[in-house]
């Protein structure tokens, strides 16, 4: 299990959406990786679905080699994220770069998963989203304002960084290729 977190309109139902249709049921993944490479940040990959804000859970098979199910889970139900830490063997935390505002919230958020007992072994991928829009900030001051690099050191889990785009597919192949080696083993 996969579990999908990050503040709400940071974009983690269209990142689900994307991944689902940009992933053919029966494509060889090799051939599927390629493909996406290709049109990595070109932008065909036609007009992005609509999403609506998820107010609870959204459940999502992902099959590659193997299937993955990634549990989407509202911002607004960040009280409770923690009944869903059970089971959980990756953790993908969705940052909207071009929102700073939201910055400080999210690395509370985000603190607060990496000090959890039950997430002590699961591996990380902290996405900023978002960077086909203009942004105040770059990602690097992002980082180093919520201190990433003392974060990752200090951290248990194994945490992988990647800059995407949901809307316009940029960094989507990267993100499919984490899930696969890490679920390549286990959950
Ligand atoms: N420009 C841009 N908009 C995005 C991107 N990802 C998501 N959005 C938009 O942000 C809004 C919220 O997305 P959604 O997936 O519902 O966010 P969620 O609440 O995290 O599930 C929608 O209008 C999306 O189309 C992106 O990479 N770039
Ligand atoms: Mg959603």
């Amino acid at each position: 299990m996969c579990l999908l977190l990050g503040a709400t309109g940071v974009g983690k139902s269209l990142l689900v959406k994307r991944l689902q249709t940009i992933l053919p049921r029966r494509a060889g993944v090799l051939d599927c990786l390629a493909q996406l490479s290709s049109r990595d940040g070109k932008g065909d990959l036609g007009d992005p679905p609509p999403t609506r804000p998820t107010v609870g859970t959204n459940l999502t098979d992902i099959v590659a080699q193997k299937k993955i199910t990634i549990r989407e889970l509202g911002g607004c139900m960040g009280p409770i994220w923690s009944s869903y830490y059970g089971n959980c063997h990756s953790l993908l935390f969705m940052v909207d770069a071009s929102n700073p505002t939201q910055l400080s919230a999210s690395c509370v958020q985000l603190l607060g998963l990496l000090s959890a007992e039950e997430l002590a072994n699961a591996s990380v991928l902290i996405l900023f989203n978002k960077i086909d829009l203009p942004c105040y900030m770059t990602i690097e001051e992002m980082k180093s304002l919520i201190r990433l690099p003392d974060l990752i050191a200090c951290a248990k889990q194994n945490i992988t960084t990647l800059e995407i785009s949901a809307w316009k597919g940029t960094g989507l192949s990267d993100v499919l290729r984490w899930l696969q080696d890490t679920h390549r083993t286990n959950g």
